[in-house]
């Protein structure tokens, strides 16, 4: 395999940069203008050389030189590491030096995909090292990290074990067809692939938190102009993002601020207000606002206690209610109670809580504050219902949710054709597919594992 380099730290500014090569020249290319000043250790398969990089006589830097041996480095391969001085200009002059003597500049992720190659890492770690360099919150970094350690790769390699011996069996079946043999029992049968689903239908329901986990909680702020959207935005997130006015159809494209809580992002959404209009731009910005709240199911619905008149009270709180999705979790809030005294806002609370049972209102003012225990609450309890309980573990990448999900469906498949008696070869054709998906997951070849299984367990002798 060639000898790939690549700047391993970032573009930007910094004291030091590491450069790294992996492969059979790698030791050779990195030694080539190094002159060691002292060993620093001399660890038979790592070892860390501080020493000058001298090219055509003149000293570029001293630096730290580690050189790892096949295969005990991160690609498995040869690796050398030069931790040279953060210049642009000695870290360009190394990278040329090296690519000039036969280096190749490494693709995007290439030493990540060597390590795969030479089985250091399977498909879903070396997925999750590219999520913990991304990983910005406690969350993201603890579901990076398990998977890095093989979380998803154990639960899926233990899931396949089990299809494979039934794989290898049934095709023994197959080979058997003339005896009528049967050697898995169907009931026996039945039970396993129930427990394979169930495991499936766990590991995919994991998505929902890890999706959050990724991407954020989306909560969408929405109510009539006017009714004090933005500056609850702007309260919750201590800063002035949206501009606040009383001209309402102020705010006319969405505006987003994310805060973290419980490890999360969530990310809020202030919208255009709701109301009849004949402006076009304003039309767009509402059009906009419907699309976010059919899209989550989390919203702060805002109405105005101060300044609706009451017999419209209810027909605010109908109209919102009417743009919701059928899964909505919304948080009501009557806005600018500190203008209404607080007897009358009671009241008022009451009446619409009478209308609405089971909605969730509180009184909120972003002049006073108050209510921000509420939707704190209300925040907190909605972020708990997306925290991974598994310690940490959730599955964060659509690719394995997609894979695990394609599995479980045709595990249904398998349980159908079982209970309809159906014949060995397609039950194993069943099989084979949940073998292939669970195995293009992690990224091991299934139907020549198939063979070795039926070989390392059975001598069939012909
Ligand atoms: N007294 C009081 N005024 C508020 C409150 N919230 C917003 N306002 C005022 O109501 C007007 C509209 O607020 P804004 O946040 O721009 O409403 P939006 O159209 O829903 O985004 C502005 O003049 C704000 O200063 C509040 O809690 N109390
Ligand atoms: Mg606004």
């Amino acid at each position: 395999m060639s000898t790939i380099v690549a700047l391993a730290t970032g573009e930007n500014l910094a004291a030091i940069a590491l450069i790294r090569l992996s492969g059979e020249d790698a030791h050779r290319l990195a030694l080539q203008h190094f002159e060691s000043l002292s060993s620093v250790s001399s660890h038979p398969v790592r070892r860390a050389l501080l020493g000058k990089i001298i090219l055509a006589g003149e000293v570029l830097d001293q630096v730290l030189l580690t050189l790892f041996a096949a295969p005990h480095s991160y690609t498995g391969e040869d690796m050398a590491e030069i931790a040279c001085h953060g210049s642009p200009y000695i870290v360009q002059t190394l990278l040329d030096t090296l690519i000039q003597e036969g280096a190749h500049p490494a693709q995007p992720g290439e030493f990540t995909y060597r390590a795969y190659l030479n089985n250091k890492l399977d498909l879903t770690q070396a997925e999750a090292v590219n999520e913990l360099i991304a990983s910005r919150t406690a969350a993201q970094h603890r579901t990076a990290f398990l998977q890095l350690e093989g979380a998803l790769s154990e639960q899926v390699e233990a899931l396949r074990d089990k299809l494979l011996e039934l794989a290898s069996l049934i095709e023994l079946e197959i080979d058997f067809s003339d005896q009528d043999v049967e050697f898995v029992p169907r009931a026996q049968f039945a039970e396993l692939a129930e427990r394979i689903h169930a495991e499936l239908t766990k590991l995919c329901k994991t998505f929902r938190s890890g999706h959050a986990i990724q991407n954020g909680l989306p909560v969408t702020i929405a109510g009539a102009p006017n009714a004090g959207k933005s500056a609850l935005l702007n309260y919750i997130l201590q800063e002035d993002r949206a501009i606040v006015s009383d001209l309402p159809g102020t705010t006319r494209d969405a505006i987003h601020g994310e805060i973290l809580l419980n490890g999360l992002t969530i990310r809020f959404t202030d919208t255009a207000g709701i109301r009849e209009t004949s402006d076009t731009i304003e039309q767009l910005g509402i059009e906009r606002t419907l699309k976010f709240l059919q899209a989550s199911p989390l919203a702060l619905l805002l109405v105005d206690i101060a300044h609706t008149p009451c017999d419209q009270f209810q027909a605010a709180f109908a109209l919102l209610l009417s743009k919701l999705p059928t899964d909505a979790q919304p948080l009501f809030l009557l806005t600018k109670s500190d203008l209404v005294d607080s007897n009358s806002a009671q009241e008022k609370l009451r009446n619409v809580q009478h209308h609405y049972p089971t909605a969730h209102i509180v009184l909120w003012s972003s002049k006073t504050g108050e209510g921000e225990t509420a939707i704190r609450a209300w925040l907190e309890e909605k972020t708990r219902q997306y925290l991974p309980t598994d310690g940490g573990f959730a599955i964060t990448n659509a690719r394995h949710f997609e894979a695990l999900s394609a599995a479980r469906e045709e595990t249904l498949l398998l349980l159908d054709a079982i209970q309809a008696g159906l014949s060995s070869d397609l039950l194993s054709s069943h099989l084979r597919r949940i073998i292939r998906l669970l195995g293009e997951l992690t990224g091991t070849i299934p139907p020549q594992e198939i063979l070795n299984n039926i070989f390392r367990h059975f001598c069939i002798g012909k």
